[in-house]
């Protein structure tokens, strides 16, 4: 017997759904937050520039009518603090924090199998339940890289994955940031705006296309507001679940566009002079054909060329990976923002970066003398959080190791074979970050509320995913991957783990679409939960 029918971790935009859900079922909830406050994510990332790629109005919560209406959205895309402060109105609002153990870190946890519990050791003691629901986020935990000397340096080093929640002041000084993902690209032209000089340290160059945010002009909202029930239909609908603009409507337009092989030049200047960068990559061939992708980066580059007035740094500026392997960017001002005098583009494929000197950065092109060191270096995404947990399942095998081992297996991404009772939200084999992470969190959530539901009102302890069931999943969203640039040995991204040191390869997204997806785990639930074991 235990105190508690499921274990929560997180404190997140799942973990804070997955509580409310599970509770309003009549189960006792325990979520356990590693940090004294709600957020997860959207609170550890609070660095200047931060903001969602998604519009607000469909980057929020469907599952509550008055949630919707009460909360007020500032602007089209939400910046952070505003993500911040709607996750703790709805904690506030649903009356969440009463079973929120904040300051608790899981350290780890083992499947009993005597008597079907889960046994978590946390920073703040021990807990036990049947079930647990990891909701402990995507992208959560950050790759620090391994450069020598980083310790070493005499001025400030900060981390864009857990910004302090003081000011920072970086007027006038000398920065550096390392890394030019979503996160370097939100950032750079918000410091080069403070800081005194802004040296860009490019590893690989970024596809982005530049986005206008509208702040909600009054009446606006309300307008939306009053037609929520029509935008959360056409998002349920919609293979990212997200209707409207957002960083995934560039990639769904190229694949209803007329092919690049077989543009004229008349026509590929056309989309450029119409779309700038955007206009570059729109064509229909770009997925699935290497060479197709390649001509639209070489046009690309020719669109960055209008925008950034030194010839050297424009050609920098271009990516030498497929556009779509990584995750489309959107940015305000990010080519732009290296026309200023005061911001160098250091391009590291001419020499990498050597060490880290208690002066500043030494590169193989040279040494650059530094006040800040800004690191927004990404995420070992997906599996990090949950390999670094130690989480044992049947004869003790380690989730980490079984991951490390055979790559990022999953069925669904809501369960892994082994570790019974364990839900996964968002885990690898899921539409997750191919999609709508708040819309594709709900399904999950949804789901497995339905499935303890299910298990409990059947007497069945546990739940377990065949291998068998698996290995099938598991192919069959590869072989959606298979024809498209996302796959292509030049495609390194967190998407498909080749940005951790030693990490398995292999495409993590579900790409079908929510859609197709909650087809599919609704057929599995009805059928008795085809490929999963019910004892
Ligand atoms: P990303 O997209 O993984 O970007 C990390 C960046 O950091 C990328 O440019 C990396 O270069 C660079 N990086 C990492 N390590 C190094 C070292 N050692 N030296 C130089 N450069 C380095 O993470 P983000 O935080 O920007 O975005 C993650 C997701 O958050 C994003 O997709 C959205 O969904 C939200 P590389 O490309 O590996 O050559």
């Amino acid at each position: 017997m235990s105190d508690f029918d499921v274990i929560v971790i997180g404190a997140g935009f799942s973990g804070l759904y997955a509580l409310h859900k599970l509770r309003d079922q009549g189960l006792r909830v325990r979520a356990l937050e590693r940090a004294d406050a709600v957020g997860g994510t959207w609170r550890e990332n609070r660095y200047p520039g931060a903001r969602c790629d998604i519009e607000s109005i469909e980057y929020s919560y469907s599952f509550s009518e008055e949630i919707q209406q009460e909360w007020v959205w500032t602007e089209s895309m939400p910046a952070q603090p505003e993500i911040e402060a709607y996750l703790n109105f709805v904690a506030d609002r649903l009356d969440l924090r009463r079973d929120i153990a904040f300051g608790t870190e899981v350290l780890a946890m083992a499947f009993d199998e005597t008597d079907a519990l889960w046994r978590l050791e946390t920073s703040g003691g021990a807990y036990a339940a049947p079930f647990v629901v990891a909701a402990s986020g995507i992208l959560s935990v950050p790759l620090e890289p391994d450069i020598p000397g980083m310790a070493s340096f005499a001025g400030e080093s900060l981390f864009t994955s857990r910004w302090p929640d003081t000011d920072v002041d970086l007027v006038g000084k000398r920065v550096g940031v390392i890394g030019t993902g979503s996160t370097g690209v939100q950032l750079i032209p918000v410091v080069a705006r403070e800081a005194g000089h802004l040296s860009v340290f490019q590893r690989s160059a970024a596809f982005t296309l530049p986005w206008t945010v509208h702040e909600l002009a009054p009446g606006e909202l309300d307008g939306l507001k009053a037609d929520y029930a029509d935008i959360r239909a056409a998002q349920r609908a919609h293979p990212v679940g997200a209707a409207r603009l957002s960083a995934f409507s560039v990639l769904l337009d190229m694949l209803a566009s007329p092919p690049i092989k077989t543009a004229t030049r008349e026509e590929q200047l056309r989309a450029i002079d119409e779309r700038g960068v955007m206009g570059a990559l729109n064509w229909g061939d770009v997925f699935f054909d290497i060479e197709a992708n390649r001509m639209a980066t070489a046009l690309y580059g020719e669109a960055i060329a209008r925008i950034v007035e030194d010839p050297d740094t424009a050609a920098a500026l271009v990516p030498t990976h497929p556009f779509a392997c990584k995750r489309p960017i959107i940015d305000q001002g990010y080519y732009e923002t290296f026309n200023r005098d005061n911001v160098t583009l250091i391009d590291l494929r001419n020499g990498p970066i050597v060490s880290v000197t208690p002066r500043g950065i030494s590169t193989a092109q040279g040494d650059v003398d530094l006040d800040v060191i800004i690191y927004a270096t990404g995420f070992d995404a997906m599996t990090g959080a949950l390999s670094r947990m130690k989480v044992r399942g049947l004869q003790g095998v380690l989730l980490g190791d079984y991951w490390a081992e055979e790559g990022p297996l999953s069925y669904l991404g809501l369960a892994v074979a082994g570790f019974p009772n364990l839900f996964t939200v968002q885990g690898p084999g899921s539409p997750s970050a191919a999609t709508n992470f708040v819309a594709a969190m709900e399904q999950h959530i949804e789901w497995i509320a339905d499935c303890i539901g299910y298990l409990r009102a059947h007497g069945y302890r546990t739940i377990d995913a065949q291998p068998g069931a698996q290995r099938d999943w598991v192919e069959h969203a590869t072989s959606l991957v298979a024809p498209t640039v996302l796959t292509h040995p030049s495609c390194n991204s967190w998407y498909n783990g080749a940005n951790v040191p030693g990490k398995k390869r292999m495409y993590m997204g579900y790409t079908a679409g929510i859609p197709e997806y909650r087809r599919r785990c609704d057929e599995i639930a009805a059928n008795g939960y085809q490929g999963f074991t019910l004892a």
